[in-house]
């Protein structure tokens, strides 16, 4: 069937690989709480933003619809990775948040100790989910390397340390920006580029320019929401920094920007990453 934008592309893809990601875990995680607990959160309803950006970035470098499923590990292995940072992020001692999307926080519904392993176990099963795919070796390898260093240690967990550590200083844009960037833009920037990867297209600074403008243009959407409904107006964000409205230009020029790149891509079909931007139009 003709896929005609990025949400056609989820609906046609997107029922398979929640079903995929269900009976993955389901069959393999044996300790019932453990398993409960990570599919607690596996399960509540994300957008799947990550996997499916992965999914469309390997379609739209020419791997077929039917082929697909053979991407899924890697793909899950992503979503697993942005499961476990949400179930951590909402502990006491990190933003303690007692809901996530409108359901009780992980560590609420089972506890703060198997919060922490849930997390973990996550974490860890999406480089087995990795090493154990299909693909080619080359393919796997750069996929353990992305992923490791855009949400560990040099990307998403250094930007954390950084949110938790500096939650009583003001943070300049500039600062506020390599915050938002690791915390946040680096695990799409890792989507984005694996998907290139193991699509065998030769990855370009544009399309990285893409990722990294979608991937802050996300989190200055997430802060405008939660800006909309009153939340904190202390915390390190671009609308208490700089307001508003110029927190909503700021975010369409990012948009306007990855446009700009992502269409300057040769040997692609723009079609499914352009419509994508959908997602931040009001
Ligand atoms: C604990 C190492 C560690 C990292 C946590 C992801 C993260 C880092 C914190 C989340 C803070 C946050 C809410 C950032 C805003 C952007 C964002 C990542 C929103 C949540 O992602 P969605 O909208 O979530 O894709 P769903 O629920 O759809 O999966």
């Amino acid at each position: 069937m003709e896929i005609k934008n990025f949400s056609d592309f989820c609906e046609q893809v997107l029922p398979d690989f929640n079903k995929f990601l269900d009976t993955k875990l389901r069959t393999e995680i044996k300790q019932d709480t453990l398993r409960d607990a990570m599919l607690y959160s596996l399960d509540a309803g994300g957008k799947r933003v990550r996997p499916m950006l992965f999914l469309a970035v390997a379609y739209s470098c020419g791997i077929k619809q039917e082929n697909l499923s053979k991407m899924y590990d890697i793909a899950g292995a992503i979503e697993l990775v942005h499961t476990y940072s949400l179930i951590h992020d909402d502990l006491p001692e990190m933003d303690d948040s007692d809901y996530r999307r409108g359901k009780l926080a992980n560590h609420k519904k089972f506890g703060v100790g198997p919060a922490v392993l849930a997390g973990d176990g996550l974490l860890t099963q999406a480089f087995y989910w990795i090493a154990k795919s299909s693909l080619d070796t080359d393919k796997r390898m750069a996929a353990v390397r992305i992923l490791a260093h855009n949400a560990g240690p040099m990307g998403m967990v250094a930007g954390q340390m950084t949110d938790i550590t500096m939650e009583n200083k003001v943070l300049n844009e500039e600062e506020l920006t390599t915050l938002h960037k690791e915390k946040t833009a680096d695990l799409i920037t890792a989507a984005v580029t694996i998907g290139a990867f193991c699509a065998n297209h030769e990855l370009s600074s544009r399309l990285v320019q893409y990722a990294n403008d979608i991937g802050l243009a996300f989190q200055l959407k997430d802060d405008l929401n939660d800006a909309d409904d009153g939340e904190d107006n202390s915390k390190n964000t671009f609308p208490n920094l700089i307001g508003k409205e110029a927190t909503k230009t700021k975010l369409n020029d990012l948009v306007k920007d990855a446009l700009n790149s992502v269409l300057k891509e040769t040997e692609f079909d723009k079609n499914l990453l352009v419509s994508f931007l959908d997602y931040f139009k009001e």
